[in-house]
C-alpha cells in the first residue's frame, strides 16, 4: 500500500525551509517468505537521526515509569550479581539506562542522534554517538568485553540493515546473556488499524513469527514474549543464544494467535488497507464538518505518527489551527509536509479549543487524566484509533 508523498516524520521545520523540504514515497509491503511487514523505501538514516532529532523519550511520565520497570525487570531477572555489563541501543535521553547507571551497573548507550545523546551524558550515562551495527558491536567487545544484556526499545524496528544488527548482537552478547527489545506490535496495528505507526523511522512492523525467523538465522532464539500496553500495543521479545535458556510456552501461544489472526495471509493486509481508507474518509469528513460549523480544532501532541495522518488525510492548517506540544525543539516550527504550526502546550491551556484532535492517542490515559479541566469546560476529544470518534 502506498500512502503517497511523505516528508520526514520528525522533520519539524521553520518557514524558511518549506521550499527545500524532502519527500519520499511511503509504501509498505508484506513478505510471505520471512513474514515481515516493511517499508519499500526508507530515507537515509542521517536524514532522520541527527543532531537535531526532535523526539525526546522523557516527554511522557507514563513512559518514564515504563522504562524504570523495564530496567528493573532486566536487573532482577537476568543480570548476574557480579559486575554485569549492559548495552542499550537507541538509548535516547537515557530514559531507561539511568535506572541502571544510578545503581552503579556498568553500561553503555549507543545513540546516533547527538543532541539526545548529550542529554543522557549530562545525566551521567555513558553514551557513544554511533549507529549500532556489526562493526560497532566488535569495537564494543574489544573495548569493554561482551555484554550480559542487550536492550532496545523502539529502535530495532528502525534499522534497515537488520542482519548486520543481529549478527552484531550475536557477537556482543555473552553465551549466557540476554537480549530484550520491544517495538510496536504488528498484531495491534492490524487489530486497531493504527496505520499512523507507519512512517519513515519504522522500517519494520515485527511479529513473533518474523522475529523468530530473523534470529534463528543467527543462531539465536526467542525464549519469551511479553505484550506491553505502551505506544498503542508493543511486544517485548526476550532472546538468547540457541539452547541456552528454556523457551516459555508464551512463544508458541503467541505464534498460534498470529496465525489465527491471519497475520500470514495476504487477505488480512487487503482488509487493513480498506480499513485505513475508511479511517481517512471518516476523519476528513468529521473535520470538514466541524469547520463548516465554525468549530475550533487543535491537534494535541506533535507526534511522529501525526505526520502520516495529516499528510495521508490532507489535514491542513485550515482544518487544524495548530498542534500543541510540550517539546521545546518542535515549538515555533511547522509540522512536516502540511505545515500546521506547532505551538507550546501553554497556548492550548490558555484558550481551549472546541475539539482536540488526539495525535498522541497512545498516551490517552495520561493525557485524559491531565486534561480533566478541558473536558469539564465542554472540550471534546477526537480520536481515530481504533476508529474515528468524538469523546465528550
Ligand atoms: P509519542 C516517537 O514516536 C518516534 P511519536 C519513534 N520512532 C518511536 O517509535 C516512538 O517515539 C517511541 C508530545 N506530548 O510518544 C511530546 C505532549 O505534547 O507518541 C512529543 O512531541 N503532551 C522513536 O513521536 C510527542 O507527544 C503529552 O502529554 O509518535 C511524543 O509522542 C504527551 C504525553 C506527549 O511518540
Ligand atoms: N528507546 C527510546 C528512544 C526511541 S527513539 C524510547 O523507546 O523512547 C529511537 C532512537 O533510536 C533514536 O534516538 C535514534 O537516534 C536511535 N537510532 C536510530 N538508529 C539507530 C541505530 N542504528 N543504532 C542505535 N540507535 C539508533
Amino acid at each position: 500500500m502506498s500512502f503517497g508523498r511523505m516528508p520526514i516524520a520528525n522533520g519539524f521545520l521553520p518557514r524558511e525551509r518549506f521550499a527545500n523540504e524532502y519527500f519520499f514515497e511511503l509504501a509498505v509491503a508484506y513478505c510471505p517468505h520471512c513474514r515481515m511487514v516493511q517499508l519499500v523505501d526508507q530515507p537515509d538514516r542521517e536524514m532522520m537521526f541527527n543532531e537535531t532529532y526532535a523526539f525526546f523519550s522523557s516527554t511522557s511520565s507514563r513512559m518514564a515509569q515504563h522504562f524504570k520497570e523495564f530496567a528493573e525487570y532486566c536487573r532482577a531477572k537476568y543480570l548476574p550479581a557480579h559486575n554485569p555489563f549492559v548495552v542499550e541501543i537507541g538509548s535516547n535521553d537515557g530514559i531507561m539506562l539511568q535506572h541502571l547507571a544510578r545503581v552503579g551497573i556498568r553500561h553503555l548507550g549507543i545513540e546516533p542522534s547527538a543532541n539526545v545523546a548529550q542529554v543522557a551524558r549530562e545525566k551521567g550515562i555513558n553514551t557513544i554517538s554511533s549507529f549500532f551495527d556489526e562493526q560497532v558491536a566488535r569495537r564494543i567487545v574489544e573495548e569493554h568485553g561482551q555484554a550480559d544484556a542487550f536492550l532496545g526499545a523502539n529502535v530495532m524496528c528502525h534499522i534497515p540493515y537488520m542482519h548486520s544488527v543481529v549478527e552484531g548482537i550475536r557477537i556482543l552478547v555473552k553465551p549466557g546473556g540476554i537480549v530484550m527489545f520491544e517495538d510496536p506490535y504488528l498484531g495491534d496495528i492490524v487489530e486497531k488499524t493504527s496505520y499512523d505507526q507507519i512512517y519513515d523511522e519504522h522500517v519494520f512492523y515485527f511479529s513473533v513469527a518474523s522475529i523468530s525467523y530473523l534470529f534463528e538465522q543467527h543462531g539465536m532464539e526467542v525464549v519469551d514474549v511479553r505484550p506491553q500496553n505502551v505506544h498503542g500495543g508493543s511486544m517485548r521479545y526476550v532472546i538468547a543464544h540457541k539452547g541456552m535458556r528454556p523457551v516459555t510456552a508464551a512463544v508458541a501461544a503467541q505464534c498460534a494467535k498470529e496465525t489465527s489472526w491471519g497475520l500470514a495471509d495476504a487477505s488480512t493486509y487487503d482488509r487493513l488497507r480498506e480499513g485505513i481508507e475508511r479511517s481517512r474518509s471518516d476523519l476528513t469528513n468529521l473535520l470538514k464538518d466541524l469547520k463548516r460549523q465554525g468549530k475550533r480544532v487543535v491537534g494535541y501532541a506533535a507526534t511522529s505518527k501525526s505526520t502520516t495522518v495529516t499528510n495521508y488525510c490532507g489535514i491542513t492548517p485550515d482544518l487544524v489551527e495548530f498542534i500543541s506540544d510540550t517539546t521545546p525543539i518542535k515549538q515555533g516550527k511547522f509540522s512536516p509536509g502540511v505545515h500546521i504550526p506547532v505551538r507550546p502546550y501553554e497556548e492550548f491551556r490558555a484558550r481551549y479549543p472546541d475539539y482536540a484532535l488526539l495525535f498522541g492517542w497512545n498516551h490517552a490515559e495520561e493525557i485524559f487524566a491531565k486534561e480533566q479541566v478541558f473536558r469539564a469546560a465542554g472540550g471534546k476529544w477526537i480520536v481515530y484509533v481504533p476508529k474515528v470518534q468524538v469523546i465528550s
